[in-house]
């Protein structure tokens, strides 16, 4: 493939309800999209980058920066040679350390601008072996249990398969009790994005007499010895999200014992190939990985989708139906139907921003042009 350019845009989608974590609250999802255009075809990509540097150090203005000053100029080489495909992205970009999003965004555009060319979806790139996904959603922090109760009672109602409650110091034990005691029986998980620290492990085995299906990232990104520690005083499976950047990190998680299950998210990883990788390396030790999400839009919910087709994927994963974030979303949205989403088919991504609602959330807008 040839470019003739690559576009960076930033838009603001505002969300349904405000998104609280241990980290912060959302109330719009500020997002970097991508779109390489080549002789012959275009694709798109989205960062999985948020407003600030608080989920992970990278956020979309930081983004933006290396992706102008650094991976697009480096792309633009690439592609100078003639010898310009997706599995040749991450390597030409491999002397930027880290910035794994902003190469996520940019190798996903390349490979979806791949794949329309040719006529494939990524789901049958990466080796899906399903169409349809079991899908799980992922439930910020509120002000009250009454309130935390309504809304898992509004998304069991919509037939999610999953739920996940949000922890953090002081919103743990009892609102999990409270959901436990509420709704019984349910397929349960938390997630503490970090929020803890080794000498919580006491209060954290409190969690085992729920018998949740996971608890995700209860330490610090770069504590795999703790968590391997943890690991070992809890009956609660331990899911690590933040501190799998690749797949040597998976690898070198699972030898130290450091979580049973994995998160697999592209964005975090740098992309939807080292994903694979990431499944692949976990598949080798029978540890279970499910799709996470980071409030995508339609674009990074399709390519999610195709992912969390691949037989590792053994539990529901954060891949919610759009509306659970957005009342309009970027692309014809995807709808929850018995508890699953459908997988993309078309070629690529097999979905487009629909130009209206794209110029409308769109706040900053700049083309590269590739000679
Ligand atoms: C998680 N996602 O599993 C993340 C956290 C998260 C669905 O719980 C902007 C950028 C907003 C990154 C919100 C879910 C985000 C974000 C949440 C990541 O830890
Ligand atoms: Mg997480």
């Amino acid at each position: 493939m040839k470019l003739t350019g690559v576009e960076i845009r930033t838009v603001e989608v505002p969300l349904v309800a405000p998104f609280r974590t241990s980290f912060g609250t959302e109330t719009v999802r500020e997002a970097l999209l991508v779109r390489v255009v080549g002789e012959d075809a275009e694709g798109w990509g989205e960062s999985g980058a948020g407003t600030g540097p608080f989920y992970s150090s990278e956020y979309t203005h930081g983004a933006a920066d290396v992706l102008r000053r650094h991976l697009v100029p480096a792309l633009a080489a690439l592609s100078a040679t003639g010898e310009l495909d997706a599995h040749r992205v991450a390597p030409a970009l491999a002397h930027v350390k880290g910035h794994r999003m902003a190469k996520a965004a940019l190798e996903t555009a390349v490979l979806d601008a791949d794949l329309r060319g040719r006529g494939e979806s990524f789901a049958h790139a990466l080796g899906a072996v399903r169409t349809t996904v079991p899908c799980g959603v992922s439930v910020g922090i509120t002000e009250s249990i009454p309130a935390l109760l309504d809304v898992v009672a509004g998304y069991l109602a919509d037939g999610y398969l999953r739920i996940k409650l949000k922890i953090e110091p002081g919103w743990d034990v009892e609102p999990v009790r409270a959901v436990r005691e509420r709704f019984g029986d349910i397929p349960l998980q938390v997630d503490a994005n970090t929020a803890y620290r080794r000498g919580d492990v006491r209060h954290l085995a409190q969690l085992d007499a729920f018998d949740l299906l996971l608890l995700e990232q209860p330490l610090d990104e770069e504590d795999l010895l703790g968590h391997a520690e943890l690991a070992r005083q809890l009956s609660t499976p331990i899911c690590l999200d933040e501190s799998i950047v690749s797949a040597r990190a998976a690898a070198d998680a699972i030898a130290l014992g450091a979580c049973s299950i994995v998160n697999i998210k592209p964005g975090r990883v740098g992309g939807y190939l080292e994903a694979r990788r990431i499944h692949d390396v976990c598949v080798a030790h029978d540890v279970p990985v499910w799709c996470g999400g980071m409030l995508e839009t339609g674009l990074g919910r399709a390519a999610n989708l195709a992912l969390a087709a691949l037989p590792g994927f053994a539990l529901p994963g954060d891949t919610s139906a759009s509306e659970r974030y957005y009342a309009t979303d970027l692309t014809e949205p995807f709808v929850l139907q018995d508890g699953h989403l459908a997988v993309p088919t078309g070629p690529g991504l097999g979905v487009t921003p629909l130009p209206d609602v794209l110029d409308e959330v769109t706040v900053a807008r700049e083309w590269i042009p590739v000679h």
